[in-house]
Order: structure tokens, then sequence, then C-alpha cells
């Protein structure tokens, strides 16, 4: 049981025209009411605002509304009051001492979710989900967190997990199925498809998982390309902004330059690169190392030729390198007269310089990663990276259960590796006892007998 209580600034830290501070706990009242010249909170309604003033020692700190929430019914579970004070970051700091000296704790980061958490009002899934909604950068990625938030995700885990208990229910009372006099012959033909058919459904989560990947962190895309092409130029014209530096001097970028864009919901962090080619100078090699390793980790690679120029053999080595990618490649310079007389699958021409046939690439991006997925929006995505581990763990330990009545090993060998995956599954919402498998089994004996 959690009894203390935390207190904790839960705006941006910075100016601004108000600042919350929180507290959760049974004291969180007491606390304030203490040091709060107005009503009477403990008097109070649940969910009211109330104006008054912060006076600490016969000395006014601040002018500020108070929200009382009783429990059960807030965001912890927990008595929550907060306190909107002005904005200032050294007066919400002043009251969030005075809190302290009359008896609250402070708040570790994520600490209100986490007793939502502990209380359970909430499942691991929908707490991480929290943290999603605050770190969503696009439209896509908040309502994917709001789906999270939702339960959404809780949702399909305990799907699968309703499954999983079936088929250990199954195995559980194999001696009740009188046509399967022979354990091997039940492993076989009764729980062996229904595995089968659950890691088909898993598969299918991890697959659209990339999505939802992409969806929630962007995509890594790197800008690839000999020196001189206009690597650094497309980067300032998809950015709207000049951020890189153009030269006409070959090798100007040295060291990776980054930034962000939203094309159609799709979030690219964009990487421009030193250009690759052999080079005395220490600075460009070590950046021109960088850019390898760049092409490895990107999720999409634009992939920069001048227009002008036949193909020279570090651009034929380049392609080679990231022909297994993703690759956009980019035609530029076409403002200048020669034409390329190569083609390439997933190809646009631009001028980065007179900013034209930006939005065709913008285009395509958004057609390769969003083609017939219309709905990507009213689908429910796992994007989290650690729920994502713990569903190829599940399928592991599914494999290993189908391995085992292959191998015609006694039934509670799979069993086992059935439970392991129940209790994997369990780690992703956060609910890792086996008494709850016990119960839920037990349950589910009581329904069908
Ligand atoms: N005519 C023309 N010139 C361009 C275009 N795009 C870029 N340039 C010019 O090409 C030169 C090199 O451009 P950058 O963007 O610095 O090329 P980069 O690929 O980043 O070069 P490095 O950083 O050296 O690898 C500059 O003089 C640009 O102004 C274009 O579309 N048309
Ligand atoms: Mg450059």
């Amino acid at each position: 049981m959690i009894s203390d209580t935390i207190a904790q600034i839960s705006t941006a830290i910075g100016q601004g025209a108000i600042s919350i501070v929180r507290l959760s706990g049974e004291e969180s009242i007491n606390i304030v009411n203490k040091i709060f010249k107005g009503d009477n909170l403990e008097k109070v309604d649940t969910h009211t605002v109330h104006y008054g003033h912060i006076i600490y020692k016969d000395k006014a700190i601040d002018e500020v509304l108070v929200t009382v929430f009783r429990a059960p019914k807030t965001f912890t579970t927990e008595d929550i009051v907060e306190i909107n004070c002005h904005g200032g970051v050294f007066v919400a700091n002043k009251i969030l001492e005075i809190l302290f000296l009359e008896g609250a704790r402070s708040a570790n980061p994520g600490e209100f979710t986490e007793r939502a958490f502990l209380n359970g009002r909430i499942d691991l899934t929908q707490a991480e989900s929290v943290m999603d909604i605050i770190e969503a950068k696009s439209d896509f990625s908040l309502s994917l967190a709001n789906k999270g938030l939702d339960g959404e995700i809780y949702k399909l885990i305990v799907d699968l997990r309703t499954d999983l208990l079936n088929i250990i229910a199954h195995i559980e009372v194999n001696i009740d199925y009188p046509e399967y006099d022979d354990v091997i012959e039940l492993s076989n033909n009764l729980i062996k498809p229904k595995i089968e058919s659950l890691i088909t459904k898993i598969k299918k989560l991890i697959n659209k998982s990339n999505y939802g990947k992409i969806i929630k962190d962007g995509l890594k895309t790197a800008i690839i390309g000999r020196p001189n092409v206009g690597k650094s130029s497309i980067l300032n014209a998809l950015l709207r902004e000049d951020k890189a530096i153009v030269t006409k001097i070959q090798g100007t970028t040295r060291d990776v330059v980054e930034g962000s864009i939203n094309i159609g919901g799709i979030i690219l962090n964009l990487i421009d690169t030193a250009g690759i080619r052999e080079s005395s100078d220490l600075i460009e090699n070590i950046g021109i190392s960088k850019a390898k390793k760049m092409i490895e980790e990107a999720e999409l690679i634009l992939f920069v030729l001048e227009n002008n120029q036949a193909l020279t053999k570090e651009d034929e080595e380049l392609l080679k390198l990231t022909e297994h990618k993703k690759r956009i490649v980019i035609i530029n310079k076409t403002d200048l007269n020669k034409e390329l007389t190569h083609k390439f699958e997933n190809s646009v021409q631009i001028s980065a310089l007179h900013k034209t046939g930006i939005d065709n690439l913008e285009k395509l991006i958004k057609d390769m990663f969003l083609s017939g997925e219309v709905n990507i929006i009213d689908q429910t995505y796992i994007s989290n990276a650690r729920h994502i581990g713990k569903l190829n763990d599940t399928l592991n330990s599914l494999y290993d259960s189908i391995k085992a009545i292959q191998e015609e090993l006694p039934i509670d060998f799979p069993e086992i590796d059935l439970k392991t995956a129940w209790a994997t599954l369990g780690e992703i919402i956060g609910d890792t006892s086996t008494t709850s498998l016990l119960d839920e089994l037990f349950a589910k004996f009581c329904l069908g007998k």
C-alpha cells in the first residue's frame, strides 16, 4: 500500500502564464489546506476549484486556484490536489518547497502515472501511452497513443492470453476428451493447430508493428550521395530552412546535420551526411565513415545524383551499398540541361536550387509508406519497442511448445512453454502474477463444466 504524499510541478519548467503544482496521496488535501487561505479544502466537494492565496509564515506567496479531486475517481485513484499558480519558475518552486516542508515528498519522474498503474486504474500499456501522448510528434502518433490509453493494446494482449488460456485448459482437461485416448494424438490434432493459429496471429501483429513504430518514432532518413550533388540543398528545401551549409566546394558537409519534417503524418528524421568519396582530409573522412554508418541504420535512403553528370564509380558503389534498403533516387539539378539516361525505380527529378519537384518527392515518400494503408488511423498498432520484444519472446516460447509436441515429449513440456508465453504476454500489460493464471484457468473450468 502506498501511503506517502507526492508533489511535483506538472507543467514545463520555464516562464509561462500558469504552472501547475500537483500532489497525490492521503495527505494531499490536508497539506495544501495548511498553507491555503480561502475555502476550507477539507470540507469542499470533490472535483471543485477554489480561489485563494498560498500563505507561508504569514507571507503571501501567490494568488492561486486550487482544484481538489477526492479518491477514488482521480488519475492515481488517490486524493489529488492541483495548485494553479503563476507561471514563474521561482514561484512554482517556492510553493513546491513549502509543500515539502509541510510533509509532501518529491515525486520521481512518472510517479503519478506509476501510482495509477500500481493502484490498478490503468494497465502498463496505458501507462506507457501517457508517455507516448506527451511525446507525440504528429496527428497519427497522437491518435495511436490515445488508442493505447483507451486500452486497445491491453485488449489485444488480453485476447491473445485468452487464446493461450484455452489451449492450456485443453491440456489440463485432456482426460475429459474421450475421443482422444492417446495424449500424443490429442497434442497433434487438437493442441498443435491451436498453437499454430496463435503464432500466425502474433506474427501479423509484429508485422503491423513496424508501421506502428514508424508512426510513433518517425523514419530515420539518410540523404546520401557523392560530394556536391546537392544533399544539403535538399535537406534545406525539405526543412524549408537554411539549416545545412551549402557551397560549391566539394566536401562542404563534414558532420551529420539533422532535422525533422512531417509529411502527411509521417515524421521524417532527416540526416544530411558528408558526400562519400576518397579523401585525404581527416575530418572529412570521419564524416564519410559516419555517413556509411548512417546508411546501415537508416530506414529510408534518399540517394542523390546529379542530372548533368554520368554515373561515376562512386555512384555505382553507393547504389550497390543501398540496394537492399528502402530507397528513393533523387535526380537533382534538373535545371542544368543534360538528361540522365539511367532509369531507377522510385525516382524523382528535382531542382533543390529552384525548389521544384520537392512536392513530388514528398508524395513519393508518402505513397511508399502509406499506400494501401488509408485506414492507418483506424487501426491499432503495437508501436512500443518493449511490447514488440515481448511479443517476439512469446513467439519463441510458442515455437518451443510446437517443437516439444513434434518430439512427442510428455505433455507437461509444451505446457511449460505455453505458461511461459502466458507470463511474457502478461509482462506487456504488467500482470505477471502466476496466481492470475490459476485464477483465470479456474474461472474457465467453472464456465465450461
Ligand atoms: N544548378 C543547381 N545547382 C544546385 C542544385 N542543388 C544544389 N546546387 C548547388 O550545388 C552545390 C553543392 O550543393 P550542396 O547542397 O552543398 O551539395 P552536397 O551534396 O551537400 O555537398 P557536400 O556536402 O560537399 O557533400 C552548391 O553550389 C549548390 O548551390 C540544383 O538543383 N541546381
Ligand atoms: Mg552537404
